[in-house]
């Protein structure tokens, strides 16, 4: 069993060493990095970790292209190794690596096909370093997006500290991914769970960046809220057609 966590950067020199120290402790655990062309030199140091050891891997792309774009290109290179699961992490040390078994725990026993990391699991918020005006507009976030989707048993449908399947990378069609920033969180949860696939939480802590600043911008928080809305229809679309599809048959058969 190998798990490949995939890490999105764009300027992260001052976490990225720490970051990967940490996860390869966990030796099931194989590290692919995809750089937006950093100006900081990002890449120049995951390229020294890959001297050493062949579990650092690195994808570089031209330019800032966006957190979900990323993910999609680093499942696509796992799906074509033989990786079981599949790490979304951040590199600036907001999720902690330690996790990772408990991840792959909660798949195995209670049989789930994504593990979301959650802040707000059971009522509580677990979150390190955010003012009050950051954490209510994660919270309205996901009563935002989890009431209009209808998934409100999801308490924290944004976190991008989460663990897919292989499966569930398989099936769901990772071209039509049009989602960008929190987006792209939200709608492969609605994906992976419109596909069946069973959904769970676990609890983690959030603990903010200490070094580099964050790349999330209002532009990115409006591609969530229209996106959450585009989801819906398509969602009431495609139960239509289905329905419509069925009348057809049984009018045939009858
Ligand atoms: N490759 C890539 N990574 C990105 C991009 N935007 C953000 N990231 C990375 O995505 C992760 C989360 O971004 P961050 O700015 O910390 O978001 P926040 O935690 O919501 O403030 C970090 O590892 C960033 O370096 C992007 O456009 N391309
Ligand atoms: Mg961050």
């Amino acid at each position: 069993m190998k798990g490949l966590v995939v890490i999105p950067t764009y300027n992260e020199v001052d976490n990225i060493d720490q970051i990967i120290t940490e996860i390869l402790k966990y030796h099931f655990i194989d590290i692919l990095v995809v750089d937006d062309n950093s100006t900081d030199g990002t890449a120049d140091k995951v390229k020294r970790w890959m001297r050493k050891t062949e579990r650092v891997n690195l994808i570089e792309r031209k330019g800032k292209l966006g957190l979900g774009t990323a993910y999609v290109e680093g499942f696509k290179w796992g799906l074509s190794r033989d990786y079981s699961y599949f790490f979304e992490m951040d590199a600036d040390l907001s999720h902690d690596p330690k996790e990772i078994p408990n991840f792959i725990k909660k798949c195995k026993e209670e049989n789930c096909s994504v593990v979301v990391g959650s802040r707000y699991l059971n009522g509580t918020i677990s979150v390190v370093g955010w003012d009050f005006r950051r954490l209510l507009i994660s919270k309205f976030g996901n009563f935002y997006a989890t009431t209009i989707l209808g998934v409100k048993n999801l308490t924290d449908i944004t976190s991008g500290y989460r663990c897919y399947r292989r499966d569930v990378l398989e099936r769901i069609d990772l071209n039509k991914i049009k989602s960008n920033g929190y987006a792209f969180q939200i709608e492969m949860v609605f994906k992976a769970l419109k596909n069946g696939f069973k959904v769970c939480e676990i609890p983690i802590i959030f603990y903010e960046r200490s070094n580099g600043s964050s790349k999330m911008s209002k532009r990115i928080a409006l591609e969530a809220a229209v996106m959450v809305w585009r989801l819906k229809i398509e969602d009431i679309l495609n139960r239509s057609i289905y329905i419509y599809g069925r009348k057809q048959e049984v009018s045939k058969v009858s």
